[in-house]
């Protein structure tokens, strides 16, 4: 093929490619195969210069024609391009603007903050402990020495962490009972606090139970005090959470921390006492497990049991959150599923 037919040919090729191209980094790219530094029509415009007098004139006035025309054409695909680009994205500023999604609070840390408001107004400070705990607040020093059989009832789990003699002494705090005798020793008596928390446990999951979950401690020191104070203060709360009189029933329990210990059990209102799964077919929910402060406990916290008292209990604050909304599931609260969360 000679020159001449070459870079008609050529022409054609780019006009037939500008045609379908629509956008603009396609186009710089043909822009480059074709006339940049080593492009096609370049290389030919280059070798111009080594053809002989008469073909140089003609070729050379061709292919001179020819760039300008496809640089031309460049230029109008380009403008064309960017026209369109520039109608597509036209903003309606008189448009209804798009509602962004707020979070909200977790429905536990609603409960949470309503039960802490209720705790503050009858003169309870709330208190923080750790997650990560040692053997000897988590357990020992509620009573439960490493042999006693009662630590069973928390199955729990231990850090890869061991002592000086070689014992492992870091768990993932079973309860926030944990901060019972570290409250005393650090404010002394008289004492009223409340302790709002995760905890967790070794646990095979099921409608009512998970491994990990929210308690909520009180503790109460001081002098004179019984298990009526604890009775009336339970009330006030449940009643306050609930927004009505709430049916309780108070059974005989048994923790080694406490001294008598008891059961304080709401009437399920997933199925209002009928029975169902959430309360394993008894009607009522375990909720509140409390008791008067034993007095070994007082003697690891600095306290003289002869001159003070005091009462503690273990809200169930998942648990409470279930029977307030009426949830069948503990699960769904860890489950960081959004239809349900959105739902509070
Ligand atoms: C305790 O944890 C004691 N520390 C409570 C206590 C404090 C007693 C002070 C006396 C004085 P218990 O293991 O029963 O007790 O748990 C307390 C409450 O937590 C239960 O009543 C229940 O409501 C809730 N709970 C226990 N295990 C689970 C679980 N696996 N999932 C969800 N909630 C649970």
């Amino acid at each position: 093929m000679n020159m001449k037919d070459k870079l008609l040919q050529l022409k054609d090729q780019v006009l037939k490619q500008l045609v379908n191209t629509k956008d603009v980094s396609v186009l710089r790219n043909l822009e480059i195969k074709y006339l940049g530094r080593k492009g096609e029509l370049t290389k030919i415009l280059r070798s111009v210069v080594d053809m002989g007098d008469v073909e140089k004139k003609d070729i050379g006035k061709l292919a001179n024609n020819i760039k300008t025309e496809v640089i031309n054409k460049f230029a109008e695909v380009k403008n064309s391009i960017l026209t369109k680009t520039v109608n597509q994205s036209f903003v309606d500023v008189t448009l209804p603007g798009k509602i962004i999604d707020h979070g909200h609070l977790h429905p536990v840390t609603q409960v949470q903050n309503e039960l802490e408001d209720l705790f503050i107004s009858m003169g309870f400070m709330v208190l923080d402990g750790p997650e990560v705990e040692s053997d000897y607040y988590n357990f020992e020093a509620l009573n439960m020495p490493p042999y006693h059989p009662a630590r069973d009832m928390q199955d729990t789990f231990y850090l890869d962490h061991k002592n000086k003699e070689k014992k492992y002494d870091l768990v993932m705090r079973t309860h926030t009972s944990n901060v019972q005798v570290r409250a005393m020793q650090k404010y002394g008596v008289p004492l009223r606090c409340i302790v709002p928390g995760v905890v967790f446990r070794s646990e095979a999951t099921d409608a009512c139970h998970d491994h990990t979950f929210y308690q909520l401690e009180g503790l109460m020191i001081d002098k004179d005090i019984s298990i009526t104070n604890l009775i009336a203060v339970t009330k006030k709360v449940l009643n306050g959470i609930f927004k009505k009189e709430m049916e309780i029933r108070i059974r005989p329990g048994y923790f080694p921390f406490v001294e008598p210990a008891i059961e304080i059990d709401i009437k399920c209102t997933i199925c209002n006492g009928k029975k169902c799964s959430a309360c394993k077919n008894s009607g009522w929910l375990e909720l509140l497990p409390a008791g008067m402060v034993h007095p070994n406990v007082l003697k690891y916290g600095g306290i003289d049991s002869k001159k003070y008292s005091g009462f503690a209990f273990g809200l169930g604050l998942t648990r409470l959150v279930m029977m307030k909304y009426g949830i069948n599931d503990i699960r769904l609260f860890n489950s960081g599923d959004l239809r349900f969360l959105k739902q509070f």
